[in-house]
């Protein structure tokens, strides 16, 4: 049976919609509906081209990686596509566990076969047979849809040993997350696939050298496979132009918190802070704006002009991420907010380096003194917290650690928090 519905109607946001067009327009378990409404002509299109002239155009358009790190994702495909070392494989990394971050359900949700559709041609584009889709376990609905969507297209030809008649050979297998953030990070995924405890590998070598079961790996984030489709429809220099020179295309923003109208909204990059967040709604009384989640930082009510752009947002000292905005009215008790930011951290830490293990234990233990008043002072913890956080960034083996101090520096820095 169909579980509850998990996500709300997506609102739309300014302009034309490209990754949304077909969410609450199209049935999402028809494939036919699909295909009458777009579905596969851009891997009609791939088909055409031949993969060495679809990473060009993947290049062309400047893609960046949405799930948080904006890496080109034209020079990953170069980079799978030339290793001589076989098989090749890809993975989708649709584990979605940022505080936050919820864009990826929305696309699972209410347009599955893009996503089929889009795996296939980055897997074409690769030189892949096969590929994985690593799910987050506490999104039922979008395992549902992502399952028929699969069995589907598999039984209609547009998976399998011969997809549209033109020889290529492709696979899809889905694997639940069981509800560690850890596991979203690229190569604890690929352990967490091999049977092994998720936890990070060092990077060199990366994936696309030595990735799932050891060889060249392709991983992507929902939101970034899904582009792919717009881009192969329009030409790469149509996308290009949507964005700014450096942050080009569409980008699916996740709004929550003090806010009229949560939601997802895809709005071009280079939209401001104060755009959005007009749209969705936002109260009088704001003190504060999460950007990029927990591993983010907070900006302050008169910095809403800042463009929503990966070198925008880098350059207003904050970061991106994977597209969250969360936003506090003034009757957030931000120290309870970053306690609670805090313990998240310690509790998702696999444990397996130092810096991070104990740093993430150390940052909650201070803060807790300072909400709590038991200890010396809170300029002392204070200092405390920028040793640690100075460790745990310098020293930890992956964004966990890198970056479990980025919230709470920016609350102190930027919002005063314990002024
Ligand atoms: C080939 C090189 N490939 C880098 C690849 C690398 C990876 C990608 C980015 O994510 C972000 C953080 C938070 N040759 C390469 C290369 N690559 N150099 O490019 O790599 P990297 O290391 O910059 O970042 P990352 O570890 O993949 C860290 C965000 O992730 N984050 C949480 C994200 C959560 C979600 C979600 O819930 N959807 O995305 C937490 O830290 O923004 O910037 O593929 O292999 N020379
Ligand atoms: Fe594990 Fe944290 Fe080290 Fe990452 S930084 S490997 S999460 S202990």
């Amino acid at each position: 049976p169909e579980p509850p519905p998990t996500t709300a109607v997506p609102q739309a946001g300014a302009g034309t919609l490209t990754l949304l067009h077909r969410i609450g327009t199209t049935d999402p378990t028809d494939l036919d509906d699909y295909r009458a409404n777009g579905g596969y002509t851009a891997l009609r299109r791939a088909f055409a081209l031949g993969p060495a002239a679809v990473i060009r155009e993947v290049t062309d358009s400047g893609l960046l990686g949405r799930g948080g790190a904006a890496f080109p994702t034209g020079r990953k495909w170069q980079a799978t596509a030339s290793q001589p070392d076989h098989p090749h494989y890809l993975v989708c990394n649709a584990d979605e566990s940022e505080p936050g971050t919820f864009k990826d359900r929305v696309l699972m949700e209410g347009d599955p076969y893009a996503l089929v559709e889009a795996m296939t041609i980055a897997g074409y584009a690769t030189g892949a047979h096969r590929g994985y889709l690593y799910l987050r376990g506490e999104y039922p609905r979008a395992l549902h849809r992502m399952e028929h969507a699969v069995a589907q297209t598999r039984a209609r030809g547009l998976l399998g040993d011969d997809i549209l008649g033109q020889g290529y050979a492709f696979d899809i297998e889905i694997r639940r997350g069981a509800g560690a953030y850890i596991c979203g990070e690229e190569t604890a995924l690929f352990n967490s696939i091999e049977g092994y405890r998720g936890e990070p590998r060092s990077k060199p070598p990366f994936p696309v050298e030595k990735g799932l079961f050891g060889k060249p790996t392709v991983e992507n984030n929902v939101e970034t496979l899904v582009n792919v489709l717009p881009i192969l429809t329009m030409g790469a220099p149509a996308y290009a132009a949507i964005g700014t020179e450096r942050s080009t295309g569409p980008k699916l923003f996740c709004v929550s918190g003090s806010v009229a109208r949560p939601g997802v909204y895809e709005l071009p990059f280079g939209a401001t802070l104060g755009e959005l967040l007009a749209l969705a709604g936002v109260r009088d009384n704001l003190r504060a704006v999460l950007l990029g989640g927990a591993a983010g930082g907070f900006v302050r009510p008169d910095e809403l002009d800042v463009p929503l752009t990966f070198e925008g947002t880098r350059e207003a000292g904050t970061t991106l991420g994977s597209g969250v905005v969360i936003a506090f009215d003034d009757t957030v008790p931000l120290p309870r907010l970053l306690l609670r930011i805090a313990e998240f951290f310690r509790d998702e830490s696999c444990g397996q380096c130092v810096p991070c293990r104990v740093g993430t234990v150390r940052q909650e233990e201070a803060l807790h003194r300072i909400v709590d008043r038991t200890g010396a002072d809170a300029a002392t913890d204070i200092t405390l917290l920028r040793e640690v956080g100075r460790a745990m960034r310098d020293a930890s083996i992956c964004g966990l650690g890198q970056t479990a101090w980025n919230a709470v520096e920016s609350a102190i820095d930027r919002l005063g928090a314990y002024e």
